[in-house]
């Protein structure tokens, strides 16, 4: 089997490509498809932007595409960044948006710091029909970032049962708990009956 990972996010094809590997399922991503150009993300849930992501790539590949839309909602921001994770300094720049969010933090005392990331997958086959499935993953917005590993918000990410930030984990480590790992578990689950 071959799907195409509609992401142009290198940390999201990484962890794809670890979680679909048991399973014997070719991974590609945008960097093969390089006639995908910008796709309009404009929808108003991770699902609307899931499958927008999902059908213009498969409308251009005919093969079966997996989308991901994904980000963090922090409670003592009303939700923010929420779907506008990747955009929310301006330009998709990790570091920027990792700056914003302390600064927006400051002051907010650990224990008011919860938030959630979430990701929305929608694999859909070249006819559009489409599965979806969700996936969660609860903490803590750090006051000083921690860890290496990862990409995007992880090392502000804490995740007290673990005692670690998702950055401080190994890529096996976080996918076992995280909100794609969550959400790649179901999709495998319901793949063989779905597909
Ligand atoms: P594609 O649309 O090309 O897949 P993107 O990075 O623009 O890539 P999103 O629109 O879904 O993806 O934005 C989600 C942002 O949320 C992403 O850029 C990260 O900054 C952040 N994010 C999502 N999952 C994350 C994770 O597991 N760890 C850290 N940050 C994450």
């Amino acid at each position: 089997d071959q799907i195409v990972v509609a992401t142009k996010n290198a940390g999201k094809l990484r962890e794809f490509q670890k979680l679909f590997a048991p399973k014997q399922i070719a991974v590609s991503s945008l960097k093969d498809y390089p006639q995908v150009g910008e796709i309009a993300e404009n929808g108003l849930t991770f699902e609307e932007n899931a499958t927008l992501k999902a059908k213009a790539v498969a409308q251009l590949t005919n093969l079966p595409v997996l989308a991901d839309d994904s980000g963090l909602e922090v409670d003592a921001l009303n939700g923010r960044p929420g779907i506008f994770s990747a955009r929310y300094a301006g330009d998709h720049d990790d570091a920027a948006n990792n700056a914003k969010l302390l600064s927006e933090l400051a002051g907010v005392p650990m224990e008011k710091r919860t938030a959630t990331f979430h990701t929305t997958l929608v694999l859909m086959k070249p006819e559009g029909e489409k599965l979806v499935v969700d996936g969660e993953l609860k903490g803590q917005i750090l006051l000083v970032p921690r860890g290496e590993n990862g990409f995007g918000y992880d090392p502000l990410f804490w995740v007290a049962a673990k005692q670690k930030s998702l950055a401080e984990m190994t890529p096996e480590e976080k996918n076992a708990i995280s909100h794609r790992g969550r959400a790649s578990q179901k999709l495998l689950t319901e793949f063989d009956e779905w597909w």
